[in-house]
């Protein structure tokens, strides 16, 4: 076990008993809704998991350690603390050999549940291929995490403000299993549908255990994404959203926004100018993969 990887007491309880564990990100808590939204939202996520029999274990970087599950009060430390500097991939050895605190990415979510046996992710969305990519070469590091970590990411596919096509060629390459949770189509996050198909559909979380176990049993190395649309009642109307996104997108390049301050910055500006429809639906579509999760990882302990 690497020294740099530390775990509170339940998670670690939960790792030695072979009880389901579910991963969660920080990225959210510090930089996707704003406070007091990410600590409700945060704790929510929580004790949705528990609701379903497993453990959750979020994940971020305090004082240089990865902390596999923080306390309460680590968690409201990340909520009140809007500052904590976003962590993927490349940044990881930087925060631990500073002893800082990070917000980890979905990328490094998958580093850190990986190092830690935890086979499990919820999330929102993660990163992907960028809209004009072609030209600015920005394609998430989350991407290229999911092609060689052998995690199961559940999320409700990437925002539309991404290029969702583009995204699903490049998992394709990577030879990133894409599941859809009760639909055949890859979600759009705030919206159920892209107008892409996913690899295959599965009714029920057994369905997606088994492909898991089976993945794993092959030796499978790289990351599965498991796609849960967000539930009807709360999804915004795509074209509301296609023309916020639009804007967005004209401020960002307005602004000289690039790099790793764009996704945070495209999601400020939607939570603004939609008046905080966007946050809302954001809330909702995590609770929901929460609970998705939760039931595939307890499936999935059923099986072994
Ligand atoms: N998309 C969202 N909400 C988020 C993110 C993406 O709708 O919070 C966060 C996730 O943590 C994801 C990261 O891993 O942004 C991707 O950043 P980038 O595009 O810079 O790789
Ligand atoms: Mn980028």
């Amino acid at each position: 076990m690497n020294n740099y990887l530390e775990f509170n007491d339940e998670v670690q309880g939960a790792m030695e008993t072979g009880l389901p564990v579910v991963a969660l990100e920080t990225m959210i808590i510090s930089h996707g809704l704003g406070y007091p939204d990410n600590l409700e939202c945060g704790q929510n996520c929580e004790k949705i998991i528990r609701e379903e029999g497993a453990v959750p274990a979020a994940i971020g970087i305090v004082k240089g350690k990865i902390r596999v599950g923080l306390t309460a009060g680590e968690l409201q430390y990340f909520a009140e603390h809007l500052d904590i500097p976003k962590c993927s991939r490349r940044d990881l050895a930087i925060v631990t050999a500073q002893g800082g605190y990070g917000a980890v990415t979905a990328a490094a979510t998958m580093m850190a549940a990986k190092m830690a046996g935890i086979r499990f992710f919820a999330g929102g969305g993660i990163g992907g291929v960028h809209r004009g990519a072609q030209q600015t070469f920005d394609i998430s590091a989350d991407l290229e995490e999911l092609a060689k970590t052998g995690v199961a990411m559940i999320c409700s596919g990437v925002t539309a403000i991404l290029d969702i096509p583009l995204t699903l060629e490049y998992l394709e390459a990577a030879g990133v299993t894409v599941l859809g949770f009760q639909t055949g189509e890859f979600p759009a996050f705030y919206t159920r549908k892209s107008g892409c198909a996913v690899d295959y559909r599965v009714e029920t979380p057994e369905e997606a255990a088994r492909i898991v176990k089976a993945k794993t049993a092959l030796g499978i190395e790289n990351g599965i994404l498991i796609t849960v649309p967000i539930p009807e009642k709360d999804t915004l109307n795509p074209v509301f959203v296609n023309d916020n996104i639009e804007r967005a997108l004209v401020q960002a390049d307005d602004q000289g926004i690039r790099g790793k301050a764009i996704t945070p910055f495209l999601l400020a500006e939607l939570h603004r100018t939609t008046g905080g429809k966007t946050a809302a639906a954001n809330k909702a579509l995590v609770y929901n993969n929460c609970r998705t999760a939760a039931r595939i990882a307890a499936a999935y302990v059923k099986l072994l």
